[in-house]
Protein backbone atom coordinates (compact mmCIF):
# COMPACT_ATOMS: atom_id res chain seq x y z
CA UNK A 1 0.00 0.00 0.00
CA UNK A 2 2.68 2.65 1.12
CA UNK A 3 5.08 2.17 -1.69
CA UNK A 4 2.42 2.73 -4.59
CA UNK A 5 1.38 5.58 -2.57
CA UNK A 6 4.85 7.22 -2.11
CA UNK A 7 5.60 6.42 -5.98
CA UNK A 8 2.29 8.69 -7.29
CA UNK A 9 3.21 11.42 -4.61
CA UNK A 10 7.13 11.10 -6.35
CA UNK A 11 5.43 11.32 -9.91
CA UNK A 12 2.73 14.05 -9.39
CA UNK A 13 5.65 16.27 -7.62
CA UNK A 14 7.69 15.91 -10.82
CA UNK A 15 5.27 16.02 -13.28
CA UNK A 16 4.03 19.45 -11.14
CA UNK A 17 7.66 20.78 -10.51
CA UNK A 18 8.41 23.86 -13.19
CA UNK A 19 10.87 22.43 -15.92
CA UNK A 20 14.33 22.53 -15.41
CA UNK A 21 16.37 23.91 -17.83
CA UNK A 22 20.09 22.51 -17.55
CA UNK A 23 21.98 25.32 -16.52
CA UNK A 24 25.01 25.59 -18.32
CA UNK A 25 28.21 27.27 -17.03
CA UNK A 26 27.63 30.63 -18.98
CA UNK A 27 31.39 31.42 -19.86
CA UNK A 28 32.31 35.16 -19.03
CA UNK A 29 31.82 37.39 -21.73
CA UNK A 30 34.70 39.38 -22.57
CA UNK A 31 34.62 42.92 -22.06
CA UNK A 32 35.63 44.41 -25.53
CA UNK A 33 37.51 47.74 -25.20
CA UNK A 34 36.83 50.94 -27.78
CA UNK A 35 38.40 53.54 -27.81
CA UNK A 36 39.19 56.67 -30.33
CA UNK A 37 40.21 60.05 -31.11
CA UNK A 38 40.70 63.04 -33.40
CA UNK A 39 40.23 65.93 -35.04
CA UNK A 40 41.62 69.46 -36.49
CA UNK A 41 45.01 69.82 -34.30
CA UNK A 42 45.35 73.31 -32.94
CA UNK A 43 47.36 74.97 -30.19
CA UNK A 44 45.22 74.25 -27.34
CA UNK A 45 43.06 71.74 -27.68
CA UNK A 46 44.09 68.69 -25.44
CA UNK A 47 42.06 66.35 -27.61
CA UNK A 48 44.35 67.23 -31.28
CA UNK A 49 47.25 69.17 -29.72
CA UNK A 50 49.51 70.49 -32.08
CA UNK A 51 53.42 71.30 -30.78
CA UNK A 52 55.31 71.76 -34.09
CA UNK A 53 53.25 73.61 -36.44
CA UNK A 54 55.79 73.19 -39.11
CA UNK A 55 55.27 69.19 -39.18
CA UNK A 56 51.90 69.34 -38.69
CA UNK A 57 50.77 72.65 -40.48
CA UNK A 58 47.27 74.22 -39.87
CA UNK A 59 44.45 72.61 -40.84
CA UNK A 60 46.03 69.16 -40.47
CA UNK A 61 43.45 66.48 -38.83
CA UNK A 62 43.72 62.75 -37.69
CA UNK A 63 41.28 60.09 -36.31
CA UNK A 64 42.27 56.84 -34.53
CA UNK A 65 40.28 54.21 -33.70
CA UNK A 66 41.40 50.80 -31.43
CA UNK A 67 38.82 47.62 -30.79
CA UNK A 68 40.05 45.45 -28.62
CA UNK A 69 38.31 42.02 -27.82
CA UNK A 70 38.80 38.36 -27.97
CA UNK A 71 42.46 38.33 -27.09
CA UNK A 72 43.33 41.01 -30.14
CA UNK A 73 43.76 44.92 -30.37
CA UNK A 74 43.32 46.17 -33.34
CA UNK A 75 43.87 50.06 -34.20
CA UNK A 76 43.51 52.22 -37.26
CA UNK A 77 45.13 55.87 -37.88
CA UNK A 78 44.14 58.11 -40.63
CA UNK A 79 45.89 61.54 -41.57
CA UNK A 80 45.41 64.36 -43.70
CA UNK A 81 47.12 67.92 -44.33
CA UNK A 82 50.38 66.53 -42.71
CA UNK A 83 53.43 67.67 -45.28
CA UNK A 84 53.66 65.16 -48.50
CA UNK A 85 55.81 62.59 -48.99
CA UNK A 86 57.10 61.85 -45.22
CA UNK A 87 57.35 59.36 -42.76
CA UNK A 88 55.69 60.25 -39.26
CA UNK A 89 56.34 58.26 -36.08
CA UNK A 90 52.71 56.96 -34.27
CA UNK A 91 52.36 55.16 -31.02
CA UNK A 92 49.63 55.02 -28.51
CA UNK A 93 51.33 56.07 -25.34
CA UNK A 94 50.09 55.92 -21.76
CA UNK A 95 48.61 59.12 -20.71
CA UNK A 96 46.70 61.77 -22.16
CA UNK A 97 47.86 64.60 -24.32
CA UNK A 98 48.35 68.16 -22.18
CA UNK A 99 49.97 71.28 -22.95
CA UNK A 100 53.81 70.12 -22.85
CA UNK A 101 54.78 67.22 -25.49
CA UNK A 102 55.80 64.87 -22.58
CA UNK A 103 52.62 64.98 -20.76
CA UNK A 104 51.55 61.70 -23.11
CA UNK A 105 53.84 59.97 -20.97
CA UNK A 106 55.79 56.37 -22.26
CA UNK A 107 54.50 54.31 -25.07
CA UNK A 108 51.85 52.07 -23.80
CA UNK A 109 52.97 48.47 -23.26
CA UNK A 110 51.41 45.08 -22.86
CA UNK A 111 54.17 44.02 -20.69
CA UNK A 112 55.75 46.35 -19.08
CA UNK A 113 59.15 46.71 -20.18
CA UNK A 114 59.52 45.08 -23.57
CA UNK A 115 59.96 47.87 -26.78
CA UNK A 116 58.74 46.11 -29.63
CA UNK A 117 55.50 46.39 -32.57
CA UNK A 118 54.29 43.70 -30.85
CA UNK A 119 54.51 44.54 -27.49
CA UNK A 120 53.75 48.31 -27.88
CA UNK A 121 50.97 50.21 -30.64
CA UNK A 122 53.19 51.50 -33.82
CA UNK A 123 51.18 53.35 -35.96
CA UNK A 124 53.93 54.64 -38.17
CA UNK A 125 52.58 56.57 -41.78
CA UNK A 126 54.05 58.18 -45.17
CA UNK A 127 52.04 60.57 -46.37
CA UNK A 128 51.42 60.66 -49.92
CA UNK A 129 51.95 63.68 -52.30
CA UNK A 130 48.84 65.07 -50.76
CA UNK A 131 50.44 64.82 -46.99
CA UNK A 132 47.48 61.97 -46.56
CA UNK A 133 48.10 58.56 -44.99
CA UNK A 134 46.52 55.59 -43.06
CA UNK A 135 47.94 52.70 -40.87
CA UNK A 136 46.85 50.10 -38.83
CA UNK A 137 47.89 47.28 -36.07
CA UNK A 138 47.20 44.03 -34.86
CA UNK A 139 48.19 43.00 -31.68
CA UNK A 140 48.03 39.47 -30.38
CA UNK A 141 46.40 40.74 -26.99
CA UNK A 142 43.55 42.18 -25.95
CA UNK A 143 43.26 45.46 -23.67
CA UNK A 144 41.91 45.18 -20.46
CA UNK A 145 39.54 47.97 -19.48
CA UNK A 146 41.42 49.12 -16.47
CA UNK A 147 44.60 49.63 -18.26
CA UNK A 148 44.30 51.46 -21.72
CA UNK A 149 46.41 53.64 -23.30
CA UNK A 150 44.98 57.11 -23.12
CA UNK A 151 47.05 59.11 -26.41
CA UNK A 152 48.45 58.74 -29.59
CA UNK A 153 51.41 60.84 -30.31
CA UNK A 154 52.48 61.64 -34.02
CA UNK A 155 56.57 62.10 -34.06
CA UNK A 156 58.89 63.71 -36.31
CA UNK A 157 60.39 60.47 -37.64
CA UNK A 158 59.62 57.19 -38.30
CA UNK A 159 60.07 54.39 -35.24
CA UNK A 160 63.46 53.42 -35.23
CA UNK A 161 63.66 49.45 -33.32
CA UNK A 162 64.59 50.91 -30.10
CA UNK A 163 61.51 52.83 -30.56
CA UNK A 164 62.29 56.21 -30.51
CA UNK A 165 61.23 58.51 -33.05
CA UNK A 166 62.15 61.93 -32.47
CA UNK A 167 60.68 64.78 -31.21
CA UNK A 168 56.49 64.68 -30.16
CA UNK A 169 54.75 67.10 -33.14
CA UNK A 170 51.31 66.44 -32.32
CA UNK A 171 48.60 64.50 -30.17
CA UNK A 172 45.00 62.88 -29.83
CA UNK A 173 43.74 62.51 -26.48
CA UNK A 174 41.76 58.45 -26.83
CA UNK A 175 38.28 58.35 -24.83
CU1 LIG B 1 55.57 57.80 -29.29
Amino acid sequence: MRLPALLLALLTAGACAAPTTAVAPTPTPQIGVRLSGGGEFSAKDPLAIVYNTKLVPEGAKASVTVESADGQTRSSFVAEGLLPNRAYGVHLHANPCGSKPDDSGPHFQHTHGTVNASNEVWLDIKTDGSGAATSTARQPWALSPDRVPHSLVIHEKATAPDGTAGGRVACLTLK
